[in-house]
Order: C-alpha cells, then structure tokens, then sequence
C-alpha cells in the first residue's frame, strides 16, 4: 500500500487561502513557496508533500496522478471538464464570478444582434465561452488569450470578454461593465480517482479533516 499523500497547488490567491484550512487540520509547510524556487514542499506530517504549479496545470496533475488531491478554481475545471476527478468538497476560498463584460459604450442590444455577424470574444476560457453562446444560439468568434483579457475590447481585439470579475474594480478602471453572469466560481479540492480507492483510509481521513476545516471557518 502506497502511504504517501501528494497536494497539487497553485501560488498566489490559492496557496494563501487554503494554508489557513492546512492549519486547520494540522499541516504545516516547511518552505514558503513565494520566497523559495522549490516545487516540491515538505510538510511537518513526513507522508505529505505539496507540489507548487500553476493553477491551470492543476487538473491536469490529479487527473493523471502525479497528485494524489489538488485544489483548483471551478473555472479552471469547468474549463477542464474534469475527466477523472472527484470533486468532493467546496472549499469556499477564492470565489469570485465568471462573466461577460464589454465596454460601457458598447452597442445596444450587442447579445441579440442579427445572425450572420459573429461577435468577437477574448478569453482564455475556451471551452466554456463556446458553450455558453452555443445553448444560446448566438455566433461567436473566440479569441484564445493568456492574460489581460480587459485590453482586449479597448484595442478593437474583440468586442467583449469573458472573464473572471470579484470586486469589478479591473473591469471599471477599464471602461467596461459586466453584462452576463455565468457562474459562480469558487475553488474546489479534486481527487484523483485511482487514488482514492488506493489510498482509501489516507484519503478519506484527509477529506474529513478537510471538510470539518472548512465548516469551522468563520
Ligand atoms: O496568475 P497566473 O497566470 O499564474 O495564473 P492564474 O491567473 O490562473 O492564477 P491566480 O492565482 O491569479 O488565480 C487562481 C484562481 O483564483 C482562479 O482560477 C480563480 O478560481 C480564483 N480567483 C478568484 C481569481 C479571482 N478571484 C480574480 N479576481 N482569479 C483571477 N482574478 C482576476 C481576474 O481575472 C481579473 O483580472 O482579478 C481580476 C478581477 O478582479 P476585480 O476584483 O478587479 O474584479
Ligand atoms: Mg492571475
């Protein structure tokens, strides 16, 4: 029986969310991964280690087992799609909304406009900006960017974005609003399904610690 725990983990908004759940149950990084250049992080417990990438790598590493768990942004998965992971837990951190937005100037009516012309959009969220104007019947042209997706309509690259917004304040300074909600986002622990029959007792345990964290948070 393998006895080893492995964390996958993103720096930034994600890793400084969930230490305090970590805390919680007991766990400890021994390296902080903003001033340290290693990926692989010890913990006080000896069988439990964090892998540091980026956040959309995320699924990809449980999925695939090099990570036993993970924790990742429900955009990042829904982008996904999630193929062999288990999401059993909504770890209530880092929420924020997926949405449409577009400059504040923009055309009346911009969504309904006849067919025949495609509206532009950025995004580095594909998958489901494609699915999102398909249930609804509206042509869209997708432009597939890694970043800064609010330059895009004040430059003429796209007519709107889809894109994450929390307080609004990015899309304000940037002369745009929002004009469609698609989800609500927050982030989730996934679990690689192999692992969770493997390292059943490990990983039950660790979730149950997880969940009680969570729940005492105030
Ligand atoms: O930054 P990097 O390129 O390494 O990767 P990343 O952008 O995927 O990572 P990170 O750490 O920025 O985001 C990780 C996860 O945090 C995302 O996948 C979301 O699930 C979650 N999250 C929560 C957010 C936000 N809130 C958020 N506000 N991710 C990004 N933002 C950005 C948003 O893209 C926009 O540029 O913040 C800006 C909007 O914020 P407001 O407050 O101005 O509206
Ligand atoms: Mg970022």
């Amino acid at each position: 029986m393998n006895s080893k725990l492995t964390i996958a983990l993103s720096k930034g908004r994600i890793y400084k969310d969930t230490v305090p759940l970590l805390s919680a149950m007991g766990i400890q990084c021994l390296d902080d991964p903003e001033t340290s250049r290693k990926l692989i992080l010890d913990t006080n417990h000896a069988h439990i280690k964090i892998v540091i990438i980026r956040a959309a790598d995320v699924p990809t590493y449980v999925q695939y087992g090099a990570a036993d768990l993970g924790v990742a942004g429900k955009d990042v998965l829904l982008e996904h799609g999630g193929q062999d992971l288990y999401e059993p837990l909504d770890l209530r951190i880092a929420r924020c909304r997926l949405m449409v937005a577009g400059p504040k100037d923009r055309p009346a009516g911009i969504l309904d406009q006849a067919p025949g012309k495609r509206l532009r959009i950025a995004t580095k969220y594909v998958n489901c900006t494609r699915d999102y104007f398909a249930r609804r019947g509206i042509q869209v042209e997708i432009i597939k960017l890694y970043g800064s997706m609010e330059l895009a309509p004040l430059v003429q690259l796209s007519d709107l974005i889809v894109d994450l917004v929390d307080t609004g304040n990015t899309l304000k300074a940037n002369g745009l609003e929002p004009i469609a909600h698609m989800a609500d986002i927050s982030s989730r622990l996934v679990v690689n399904k192999a692992a969770m029959k493997m390292k059943h007792g490990l990983v039950q345990d660790f979730l149950q610690r997880m969940e009680q964290a969570v729940g005492d948070k105030p």
